[in-house]
């Protein structure tokens, strides 16, 4: 398991965010997800047996936002 933070591009309210939490919520291998509106942050707790970073990453961009992984 592995905890990882992205910042996420194109939130504009709180229904994104949900969206986004939602979405990457169900996939398998995501343990936990949490979305920040005011910092633009998402974090991810993930297994990284089943998920890799740009698994998720474009799991957000198909949900219509721009995700980068934060270093
Ligand atoms: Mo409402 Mo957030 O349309 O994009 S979901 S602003």
């Amino acid at each position: 398991m592995k905890r990882k933070s992205f910042n996420i591009e194109g939130m504009t309210c709180a229904a994104c965010s949900r969206t986004i939490e939602r979405s990457v919520g169900r996939m398998k291998g995501v343990q936990e997800i949490s979305v920040n509106l005011a910092t633009n942050k998402m974090t991810v707790s993930f297994d990284t047996e089943i998920l890799k970073k740009s698994d998720i990453i474009e799991r957000v961009e198909k949900a219509g936002f721009k995700a980068k992984e934060d270093e």
